[in-house]
This record gives structure tokens, sequence and C-alpha cells, in this order.
């Protein structure tokens, strides 16, 4: 018989949303909790998450994260007689449980053994052979030799596949069409395996060439018991990272569905194991699904299960580990409605989905929704490093049905708003609302093949916008000038003043707006109190007023529109309709000298210091050359030449103080040769 052991303290050795999660649920079933952190993360979320806290090392994972001498010496500091690995890191390093066995500490997940068996690609194959659990027609076999392969390959029929048996989440995949190819392919692959794990061991697969990716939740006690929680659907990939995950999986026939699930109990029984695992199939057009590979910890999207059975796997993990049975058998564990999660990262959409770095001057997620769960393990205001992934958070949406999740998921990215960091909510957005994922047509092709419909697109972004930023902007600095005009204690200083005064002559003003690599030159008066925009021939009027919280309400030619605004420096991000829209201010310039004149007058933008003069009278200049450097807000904006020409009369010099709409220099244009 299994003895129990009550887990009084758990260590969680992980970091961000996972540990925050894994912490919430230890809490609230009464277990202490430690969370360990590296040198980068000693403010995180997941700390203030624990109980007890204890440092691991420095900020690489390498040397911290992934030191199992330096976790099993934290448990034994701060009293933990369980280790929870979460996912990633050592989740499926079997030396952290053989460690947390030598030390008496229940290592939640299952036993060695079987994190032994599914760590090789080819031994877990021979094993779901030998237990009846679907296979894709190929060949495993140690014999290695370029012509078994060959002769393997043919037999298998073209187009195949052909695997480093030591890869892993695609890498080292190679398709080979034709029978031509084949020695060559088969030669580049080993190449290719030797070089990047140090074995040129090969598999060989039949080549499935729209398949889906359908994985089963399945569970299994020390008593013997084996259950499943339904599968997930997580075709909608990136580069082998998972985009979308969702459950059930859209349009699978039941009988499939039964046969997935019976096939997946079939491979944790056929491995003894224990506790929470993921059997990944790949599933072709017409329902035959193949055996990919197991998993052997709680995944990232699990809590698209949760948000289904309505269970905690969290706490049926833990119940598991000390010795306890399932909660529920087969029969009483139910699916409802549909879930979906997407994942939120700081990678930029429009540069090849690059990685960000930086503080996140904004992060506010929505607020309480039905069927609406966000798992974040950051907070406003803190750093995405280079060390971790730069996942910000998971939102996960249950509804009634696949259209009231993904309804609910739209909606609710549309009321997550996050700037500083460049991030793929607008682009996740494209994707839960584009027509082809909305019809549930997802498979492992779904991002390249709707490329061009996921691509971020000018046209498609209201035209206003840019004005919306700039007069909230202008409008920010205005109230932070009367503001310090008044801290200053002189209402009657120009500060104060600078703005209002001018209802007739008011001067016009440029500014520059950086939008995706693209400058937008704005013109624009202040009449009024309203933002006066000059384009082409029209005028736009805005009026603006921030509120706390960043709530923006604008009057938009007589239209109202509630928006919010983020201003961090020269960024601006406004928040719309559920889009977020960035603007960088590069320069601010310039009245007067608009193509075809042949003079004028460059204004301040904003009241300010004169730091720097770069030109005299007589100083010929190109245009976007440097002309001044006006300091306001205890910062610095270049004044630039609007155009080519030579500078005709200077008003200021270094050190002075001017207003708003001061006449800084006067400025002539190159007569055209
Ligand atoms: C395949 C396949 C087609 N045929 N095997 C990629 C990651 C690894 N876990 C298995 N992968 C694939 N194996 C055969 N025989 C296509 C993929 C594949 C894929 C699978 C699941 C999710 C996304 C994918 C993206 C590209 C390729």
């Amino acid at each position: 018989m299994t003895e129990i052991h009550t887990i009084r303290t758990l260590l969680i050795a992980n970091r961000g949303e996972i540990a925050c999660r894994i912490a919430r649920t230890a809490r609230s079933l009464g277990i202490r909790t430690v969370a360990v952190y590296s040198e980068a993360d000693a403010a995180a979320l997941h700390v203030a998450a624990a109980d007890t806290a204890y440092p691991i090392g420095p900020a690489p994972a390498a040397d911290s994260y992934l030191r199992i001498d330096h976790l099993i010496e934290a448990a034994k500091a701060t009293g933990a007689d369980a280790i929870h690995p979460g996912y990633g890191f050592l989740s499926e390093n079997p030396e952290l449980a053989r460690a947390c066995a030598e030390a008496d500490i229940l290592f939640i997940g299952p036993d060695v053994s079987a994190i032994e068996a599914m760590g090789s690609k080819a031994a877990a194959k021979d094993i779901m052979a030998k237990a009846g659990v679907p296979l894709v027609p190929g060949y495993h076999g140690t014999d290695q030799s370029a012509q078994t392969l060959e002769n393997a390959a043919v037999e298998i029929g073209f187009p195949v596949l052909l695997k480093a048996s030591a890869g892993g989440g695609g890498k080292g995949m190679r398709v080979v069409e034709r029978a031509e190819d084949l020695a060559d392919g088969i030669a580049g692959a080993k190449r290719e395996a030797a070089a990047a794990f140090g074995d040129d061991r090969l598999l060989i697969e039949k080549y499935l060439t729209r398949p889906r990716h359908v994985e089963v939740q399945v569970f299994a006690d020390r008593h013997g018991n084996a259950v499943h929680l339904f599968e997930r659907d997580c075709s909608v990939q990136r580069r082998h990272q998972k985009v979308v995950e969702e459950a059930p999986a859209p349009g699978l026939d039941e009988s499939v569905r039964s046969a997935m699930a019976k096939a997946a109990i079939d491979a944790a029984k056929a491995i003894d194991y224990v506790g929470a695992g993921t059997v990944e199939f790949i599933m072709d057009e017409d329902g035959s699904f193949y055996f990919m590979e197991m998993n052997t910890r709680l995944q990232v999207e699990h809590p698209v299960t949760e948000a289904i059975t309505g269970e905690d796997l969290v706490a049926w993990q833990i119940r598991v580990a000390e010795g306890g049975t399932l909660p529920l058998t087969q029969d009483r564990i139910s699916a409802s409605g549909h879930a979906l999660e997407v994942r939120i990262y700081a990678e930029d959409p429009e540069r090849e989905f690059l990685p960000q770095t930086g503080r996140l001057s904004r992060l506010t997620f929505p607020e309480k929704m039905d069927g609406v769960r966000v798992d974040s393990g950051v907070a406003e205001g803190d750093t995405v490093s280079v060390h971790y992934d730069p996942m910000i958070a998971k939102l996960i949406t249950h509804g009634r049905d696949r259209a009231e999740a993904l309804r609910r998921m739209s909606r609710a990215l549309g009321n997550v708003r996050i700037a500083g960091l460049a991030n793929n909510v607008p682009y996740l957005k494209r994707v839960v609302e584009h027509p082809a994922f909305i019809a549930g047509g997802v498979d492992t092709r779904f991002i390249e093949t709707y490329r061009a419909d996921l691509a971020a697109d000018e046209t498609r972004e209201a035209g206003n916008m840019p004005l919306l930023a700039a007069a909230a902007l202008l409008e920010a600095r205005r109230l932070d000038v009367l503001r310090q005009a008044r801290l200053g204690g002189d209402p009657y200083s120009p500060w104060a003043m600078a703005y209002g005064w001018r209802l007739n002559d008011s001067p016009l003003h440029g500014l520059t707006l950086q939008h995706d690599a693209e400058d937008l030159l704005l013109l624009y008066r202040l009449e009024d109190g309203v933002y006066v925009f000059e384009q082409e021939e029209k005028q736009i009027r805005i009026a603006v007023s921030l509120h706390a919280g960043g709530r923006l309400e604008a009057r938009l030619d007589g239209i109202t529109v509630q928006a919010e605004a983020s201003i961090e420096g020269d960024v601006v991000t406004v928040f719309y309709d559920g889009t977020a829209h960035r603007y960088v201010l590069k320069t601010a310039l310039a009245s007067g000298a608009e193509a075809g004149e042949d003079s004028g007058h460059v204004a301040a933008p904003m009241p300010g210091k004169l730091i720097a003069v770069h030109v005299t009278e007589g100083t010929e200049v190109s245009k976007g050359d440097p002309l001044m450097v006006l300091e306001a807000m205890k910062m610095e904006h270049v004044i630039r030449s609007p155009d080519d020409g030579v500078i005709a009369a200077m008003h200021y010099g270094a050190g002075d103080q001017v207003e708003e709409g001061a006449d800084l220099l006067v400025f002539e244009t190159r007569a055209a040769d």
C-alpha cells in the first residue's frame, strides 16, 4: 500500500506565471510555499506570491534555475518537503527527480524511469508500439546503415520525414520528396543531427503534409488508476512555438476522440506513469492519429483543460504526489463548453517576432470578465530581461461554445494594455478574428497559409489615430507645464500662459511621429484649447481631456471617442477599439517653411530652454540637420531643419528660455535647381 506524505512546504523550482500559478493552488490547499529566485528576479512577482523566498544564483538560468544543487540546498534551508518543477527548466530532467529522491524530498512528477523512457524518441516509440499505441508508419530501428535507411524510406513511401532521434520540438527535421534525393537527404540529416545533438541516429516517418497537433491530458496515481481529461488542439504554431491552444479540438469526430483518449491512457499505463502527463499525437486529415511524444510535466496550456473540466490540475498533481488517489474516476470527469488560450509575448510581429527586452511601462489586463482568466508573472514596471522566456501572460477564455469563447478572447485581447515593449497582442487578435480560424480550420500550416492576412496593415488602422496620439501627447505636456507653473507658485509666469492667449493669431507647429519605421509630419495649431490639424486642404479639430488612469476622452470633429493613452517620454501609445497604436515623437519642429514656400519661421514646439544651438546666420543646412536642442520636461528635443536651405536670422541663443511657439529663427529654402 502506498503511504501518504502530507506536503507541508512546497518549493517551486520555477519563475514567472507558472510559479505564481502553482503558489496559488498550494496556498489554497494550506501548503506553505517557497519561491526561488535569481539575481534578476529579486523583485519578481513569483517571489511575492510565495511565503518564503530563497536566492539561487546569478541571472543566467544555467547558474540559477537550472542548478539542481542550489535547489536542493534551498529546499533544505527552508524546510521544504516537496519540489514542483513547473514546465521548462528542469521539469523533464531525470536528475532533478533523482536528486529529490536522494534528499528525501517529494518530486511532483512521475518516476525517474518514466521521464527517462520518454526522453529518447526511438525508445519511446518501441514502448508505444508494444502497447498498441498507433505510430506513424516509419522506421526507428538501431541499424543506421545508409542502405537500411534507404530501404526503409522506399518501403514507407514518399514523401518521408527524416528526424534526428535525439531531436525534438521540430529541430533536425528534413522532408524528402523523391527517391533520387534520399541518399543526399540522409547524409545531410545525419550531419546536421551530429552537429546539433552529438548523435547522428535518424528516424524515418511517412510525412503528413497538413497534420494537426492534438494532445491528450492524462493523469495517473500510484493505485493503478489512469484517466484522461480530454484533448487540446495546439495546431496553430509558429516555428514550433504554440500560438493558440484550445479544448476540445474543434470538429473532432467522437469516435476519433475516444480512440485517441484510449490510446493516451494505454501510453501512460505502458510506462507506469504517475501524475500529470500529455500524450501528443499528430492527426491526418482523415482523422488517423499517431503517437509523437509524451511530455512528463504540467504543460503551459493546461488552463484550457481546467476551464472545460472545472478541475485544478495542480491540486491533482499535489494529491497524487502525496500518494493519494485521483480525485475523480473517469466516469465523473466531464467537459463543458470550449476554452482557448493565447500566449502574450514581448516580441515584435513586425520584425520577425524578435523578442523584446525592456521595461513594461504599462501593463493592465481586462477587469474581471466572465469566462476570462489571466495567468501572468509580471507586473507593470517590471523588466523583461534577456535571460528568460519573454512571455508576459497567458489569456484563457471559456464559453458555452467555441464562438462564445472566441468572442470573449477577442474582447479580452482588446482590453489588454501594454506599453513600453512591442508585443504580439494585435497579432493574436488578428489570429482569433480570422475567418478561417473562426471556422475551426486549424492545422499546423495555419500561420503560414494566412501570413498576409495576419500581417499588420496600415490601411486597416483608423486614419485619425496619429492625430489623436499627437493631441494626447501635446495635451499631456501642456498639463505638465501648467502643473509645474502652479508648483512654482507663479500663476502669471509665461509658462502658465504659454497657451490660450493666441486665440486668433495662433502659429502653425509641426511635429513628427514615427510609426513602424515611417515618419508622419503633422501640422497643427492650438486654437482655444482645441488642436487643429491641417491635413491637405482639410482641418481636423480634436479636443482632448486626459483623466486619471490614462483615460483619454476626445472630441474628433464632433464625435466623442473613449480611448486610453500611455505616455512615457517621447513614446505615446493610444489604445482604441481593442488595438494599441504606438508612436514615437521624433522631432518637434518648424512652422512656415512648407513645401512651396521659400522662407519661414521655425517655432519652439513647447516651452523650454535652448541648451544647444548648432547654427548661426548664414549657415547652410540640409533637411533634417539639427538646428537647436530644446530642453523641456526634462527631455531634449532636437529641432531639425525642415528643408534644404540657409539660416536667414537667429532670434535666440543657447541658454535662452523660450515660450511655446516662440519664433526661434528665420529659414530660407534653397531655390530648386
Ligand atoms: C511530423 C510532421 C509531419 N509528418 N511528422 C514538428 C515538431 C515535432 N514534435 C513533430 N513535428 C512534426 N512532425 C510527420 N511524420 C509535421 C510536424 C510539424 C508539426 C507538428 C505539430 C505541430 C506543428 C508542426 C509544425 C511543423 C511540422
